[in-house]
């Protein structure tokens, strides 16, 4: 059943229509929210032209011609080329102009965009969200943000469209950016002990079909455990979460620990599968083809 949303009067922009930005705008445009996207392959924008979006021609349009934008690209080269690029947000900002930024990237990119976006006299907030396809299409991610508190305020119908919870951890912009990268660390070494798991119970000859119902009964069962198992039983891997963004957050969060001199051996070894995934062409498939690099 649908969330009841009162649709802030606002003018929403959204920058970012890959598969989460997809789900993320179709439940803004279905609360009510006038929305403005723009997407670097513009074809991508035509199915939420006819579901009633309006179309931006750049990113600083979209900003210039909105009250609150939010942004989610696939990484911080991604964010840097959309803020800082020509016809960028930044050029679009003005005093008072929100900006929000929801792509998970480093906490050092986070500040220096925010930095830069309040330096133009716009407000800024950091939103990175937990959940894939699935959760965004039907309005139940979860949205962890940090920044300016009124925008995140401004932001409730917005999120409540979105999400099924939004926390905000501060004014410390790089918090929320922290603990995306811890939660996304915890179920990327999930997923890849999984698969080695799976791989394992093949060549000591048990049926994967088993193991998998063993896990679903027991202790393990979880909506991560069941779904991926089921994916790598079925060696179905169209994307719910792509897995060149797992490896890319499990590299982030190694950088994080480095700085802070947190041992990480668990998420460094599943940083090595990833890797290799990525390197035998599966860095677009879903991350439970992870289980490809440790069955190879
Ligand atoms: P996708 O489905 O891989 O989509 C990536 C999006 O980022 C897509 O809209 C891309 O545009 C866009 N993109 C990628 N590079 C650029 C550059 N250089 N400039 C502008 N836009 C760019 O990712 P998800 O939707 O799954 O994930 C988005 C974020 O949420 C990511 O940080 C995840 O870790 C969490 P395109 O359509 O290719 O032109």
């Amino acid at each position: 059943m649908r969330k009841p949303v009162i649709p802030t009067p606002m003018r929403i922009g959204f920058l970012g229509l890959g598969i989460m930005g997809q789900g993320m705008v179709m439940n803004l445009l279905r609360s009510g929210h006038e929305v403005t996207v723009w997407n670097r392959t513009a074809l991508k924008c035509k199915d939420f032209v006819k579901a009633g979006a309006f179309k931006g021609n750049n990113p600083a349009e979209v900003v210039q011609s909105c009250d609150i934008t939010f942004s989610c690209v696939a990484d911080s080269t991604a964010v840097k080329d959309l803020v800082f690029g020509n016809s960028g947000v930044l050029q679009g900002i003005t005093r008072g102009k929100c900006y929000v930024e929801m792509s998970t990237i480093d906490e050092e990119t986070m500040q220096d965009v925010g930095e830069a976006i309040s330096a133009r006299g716009g407000v800024f907030l950091e939103a990175p969200v937990v959940g894939s396809r699935v959760p965004a299409l039907e309005g139940q991610l979860i949205i962890l943000a940090a920044g300016d508190r009124k925008l995140y305020d401004d932001c409730f119908s917005c999120f409540e469209a979105m999400g099924k919870k939004a926390l905000f951890l501060g004014s410390d912009v790089g918090a929320a950016t922290r603990m995306k990268l811890i939660i996304n660390m915890f179920m990327g070494t999930v997923v890849a002990s999984l698969a080695e798991a799976m791989a394992m119970a093949e060549k000591v000859g048990l049926d994967q079909e088993d193991v998998a119902e063993v896990f679903s009964l027991g202790a393990l069962s979880c909506p991560t455990v069941i779904h991926k198992s089921q994916a790598i039983l079925n060696q179905k891997y169209d994307p719910h979460f792509p897995l060149q963004h797992q490896q890319k957050d499990i590299r982030l969060s190694l950088l994080l620990g480095d700085k802070v001199e947190q041992p990480l051996y668990v998420a460094a070894a599943a940083n090595e599968l990833y890797k290799k995934a990525r390197r035998l062409g599966y860095g677009d498939s879903d991350i439970a083809a992870v289980y490809r690099a440790a069955s190879a």
